[in-house]
């Protein structure tokens, strides 16, 4: 496998959801969760822009499966927007589940963005939430300061960080997803098919050994 060069103006490093409650102790922990942070920390250091996202949700989000009365978290329900699963409680606005972990370093992040924070729609993609029209503001920032690269790391590799490399690939970003750097929640075992999803999108899936 070829190495990647990076290149200290038009790339950066995207950091999805590495929060307490998708790791181990928290309300929806990926079974990674703790091991991918050294691969992360370690990535970051040859990285000049990095950037995280942070699911951060009100108490009473239509996600949570507290919310409709005999649901249980992983079913389905119908939204507006089309089908939705629906989760445990996680990354409650100001709650410890939605800090980032203690030992992800993020001293040198240059921005955080939030998503999920509208009560009736979901947002898995760090771009566009759930109803695939209301963008974040993402596009226009990264556009903005001039990066044609992105490199996604974090959680859930099926879930919140392959939305987020779709939609990327989509706005037109070079895309890699450094696999050892994400944890997949792998419900159905839909990780192999989203995998396949992003390979035919022309997305790479690059080890983090092969990024200098
Ligand atoms: C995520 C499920 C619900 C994720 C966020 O970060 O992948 N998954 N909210
Ligand atoms: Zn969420």
């Amino acid at each position: 496998m070829s190495n990647v060069v990076l290149n200290r103006v038009s790339d950066a490093l995207v950091i999805v959801d590495v929060q307490n409650d998708f790791c181990p102790g928290g309300t929806l922990p990926v079974d990674e969760g703790e091991v991918i942070i050294p691969v992360i920390n370690d990535l970051c250091a040859r990285f000049s822009h990095i950037l995280l996202t942070q699911d951060w949700h009100p108490r009473d989000h239509r996600s949570f499966a507290s919310q409709h009365p005999g649901a249980a978290p992983f079913d389905t329900t119908q939204m507006p927007y089309g089908q939705q699963t629906l989760w445990p409680d996680h990354c409650v606005q100001g709650t410890r589940g939605a800090e980032f972990h203690d030992r992800l370093d993020v001293s040198r992040a240059e921005l955080v963005i939030r998503k999920g924070f509208r009560s009736d729609i979901d947002s898995y993609s760090a771009f566009f939430e759930n109803d695939r029209k209301t963008p974040t503001g993402l596009t226009g920032y990264l556009k903005e300061r001039g990066f044609t690269r992105l490199f996604f790391t974090g959680i859930a590799t099926d879930v919140c960080v392959a939305y987020s490399a779709l939609d990327s690939q989509a706005q037109g970003f070079d895309t890699v997803v450094v696999e050892d750097g994400c944890a997949a929640i792998d419900a159905n075992g839909c990780l192999t098919q989203v995998r396949t999803q992003m390979e035919t999108q022309g997305i790479a899936l690059l080890p983090s050994a092969a990024i200098r």
